[in-house]
């Protein structure tokens, strides 16, 4: 197919300002670029271009699902509600499942996921393990009711996924699938040109499934991670913290007044020494009704879920419990705590020797409190959510902070839904067996959105070569003119025969406007062809990604282009810019 498409007559109006609404690069720019319009709160419409982009991220989704042998399929959006009543997932989810009756009165869910639908679909017909390992997945269109949506394509109400499920006799099985997609999520990742770091949340840390989350790096996204050169990243709320305390070391312990004196900024600040020297108390009650004091670094915040793990359960203590067992708040300490008291400290504070904590007494605190000499600690474990600075698990290099979108996800289910619906499978010896599952998905329509949140600058969008719009935009300067037009066209076919997707902005428009269009809608690659340019024989090339511009012989520029395709500029890989191009 070597059509080249006209600006003239394609629909992508863009905009010169800002959407009111939009707080993020990605919903700002793909709104401008005339690329998707807003229907209705969290629902968008994908207009042409839009959507081209759109058949580029699925393809490639589809390429790599289909290479790990997962089979595609679609399911319907309309589930109905007896399979969630099965699961029991049916009261699980309050209003963000969207639910409705049809006209006979049958509840039905609009799907936000498919793990029922699937189990119930094969649970018949896939019956022995001679079947199994068995994986199907689907490009295909959810719905989740947020409460709130913003920020674009990245918590819609409808949105695109690429969903699979994949069926085992054993874990093994499983694992092997799991290792699989979780190979196939990196490679779609780099073939979308997108930075990000796969973020083990393990068993241990979250309870039951085991996961792996693919975040985009970006400033726009709402999950918090921290990473490590040496590859090592991690949910804040999953990761293991490593704090890294300084101490204050004084060799008495001193009863310092400290009047007034009640939050950690307030005892480092008095004391002139940075927080990372204090530690920080917490009182609370265990599930078996234990009074427990947890002591962590005084710049760490306490991970409920690794504090609840730790201690059985923990809940802070209310004010008034707090005075029954004469504790002061903002000047606890290990020091003379009720003989009762559990004392569970965070494992990094085992190195440090003279603490600086609460006195037990409003308005004191002490200064070199002596580990083993002053007072004891019952048990050491992982109880703050890891930070920035503190030290990588894997090297002990300091970790760095970033936020993430999440792009895709792989869930060990085990036999959770299999379990719960009576899916089973015969096996060796032809013992009915619930299968063993897993489910995989890609956030298709919020990579999409990740994708520009990574690629743009002041002057729009910059597509990576594997999802743009198309590869290379013609820009003739003065349309109508005898010389200038034909040649465009003319230009714009022979690189459309070389297999690359051009278009041609053959608007009757000023340059002015025809530049900024180019680089808001972002295609990786513009050619200015113009009345004085062309007298000399030349055009004008322009990579966007670089903004470097160079004035080529017009007889040569296919040639060049070609060039590029070969060497690779036009990879698969999502970075492919017409590397190289200038440098010939
Ligand atoms: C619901 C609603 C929202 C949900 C779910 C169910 C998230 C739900 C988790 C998953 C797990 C995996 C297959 C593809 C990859 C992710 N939000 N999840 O189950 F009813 Cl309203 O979707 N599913």
């Amino acid at each position: 197919m070597t059509n080249v498409m006209h600006m003239s007559r394609m629909y992508a109006p863009t905009l010169k300002e800002d959407p009111a609404d939009a707080e993020i690069a990605s919903h700002r720019l793909l709104m401008r670029a005339g690329m998707i319009r807003k229907t209705a709160s969290g629902v968008y419409a994908f207009l042409p271009l839009g959507q081209k982009v759109l058949a580029k991220v699925e393809q490639i989704v589809r390429e790599e699902m289909d290479a790990t042998g997962a089979q595609e399929m679609l399911m319907p959006a309309l589930q109905p509600g007896e399979l969630w009543r099965e699961s029991g997932r049916w009261d699980d989810y309050g209003p963000e499942l969207m639910r409705l009756t049809d006209r006979h009165d049958h509840e039905i869910c609009l799907g936000p996921t498919h793990e029922e639908l699937v189990t119930a679909l094969v649970r018949n017909e896939l019956r022995s393990y001679k079947e199994l390992p068995l994986a199907l997945y689907q490009i295909q269109t959810k719905f989740r009711d947020e409460i709130r949506p913003r920020f674009g394509l990245l918590r819609g109400r409808e949105f695109i996924m690429k969903d699979a499920y994949s069926f085992h006799a054993n874990q093994e099985s499983l694992q092997k699938t799991y290792d699989d997609m979780s190979a196939a999520y990196g490679r779609i990742c780099e073939r979308l040109g997108l930075d990000y770091r796969p973020v083990e949340a393990d068993s241990g840390q979250i309870g039951g499934s085991v996961t792996c989350e693919f975040m985009a790096l970006a400033e726009a996204g709402e999950a918090e991670l921290v990473h490590c050169t040496c590859g090592y990243a991690a949910n804040t709320e999953a990761g293991d913290c490593l704090a890294r305390p300084t101490e204050h070391a004084v060799p008495e312990m001193q009863k310092i007044a400290t009047p007034g004196v009640h939050t950690i900024a307030e005892l480092a600040a008095f004391l002139d020494i940075p927080e990372s020297s204090t530690v920080k108390a917490l009182a609370g009650k265990s599930d078996a009704g234990e009074l427990v004091v947890l002591f962590i670094p005084g710049d760490h915040e306490l991970n409920e879920l690794k504090a609840d793990r730790a201690v059985g359960g923990f809940t802070l203590l209310a004010d008034e419990e707090m005075e029954a067992y004469g504790l002061p708040k903002g000047s606890m300490g290990p020091v003379g705590l009720p003989k009762e008291a559990r004392v569970v400290a965070a494992r990094s504070l085992q190195a440090v020797q003279k603490w600086v904590v609460g006195a037990n007494e409003d308005g004191f605190h002490y200064v070199g409190a002596g580990l083993g000499r002053d007072f004891e600690v019952d048990e050491w474990a992982d109880l703050c959510i890891v930070q920035p600075g503190d030290s990588c698990p894997e090297c002990g290099l300091p970790l760095s902070g970033a936020r993430g979108i999440e792009v895709s996800q792989v869930f060990q289910l085990g036999d959770k839904y299999s379990r719960a619906m009576d899916a089973t499978f015969a096996d060796e010896d032809g013992t009915e067996t619930p299968f063993l599952m897993g489910c995989y998905g890609v956030g298709i329509t919020r990579s999409l959105a990740a994708i520009v949140e990574q690629h743009n600058d002041e002057y729009g969008i910059i597509w990576p070569f594997s999802v743009a719009p198309a590869h290379v935009c013609v820009i003739p300067l003065t349309v109508g003119d005898e010389e200038v037009q034909p040649a465009a066209e003319k230009l714009a076919a022979d690189i459309a025969r070389l297999g690359l997707e051009v278009v041609i902005d053959d608007r009757s428009e000023r340059a002015g406007v025809k530049f900024a269009d180019a680089d808001l809608i972002g295609w990786p690659l513009q050619i200015v062809v113009g009345k004085r340019g062309l007298a000399e024989g030349k055009v004008e090339v322009k990579l966007r990604r670089t903004g470097e511009k160079k004035d080529i012989a017009f007889s040569t520029i296919t040639e060049l282009l070609a060039f590029a395709k070969r060497s690779g500029g036009i990879t698969k890989s999502g970075t492919g810019y017409f590397d190289g191009l200038f440098e010939r």
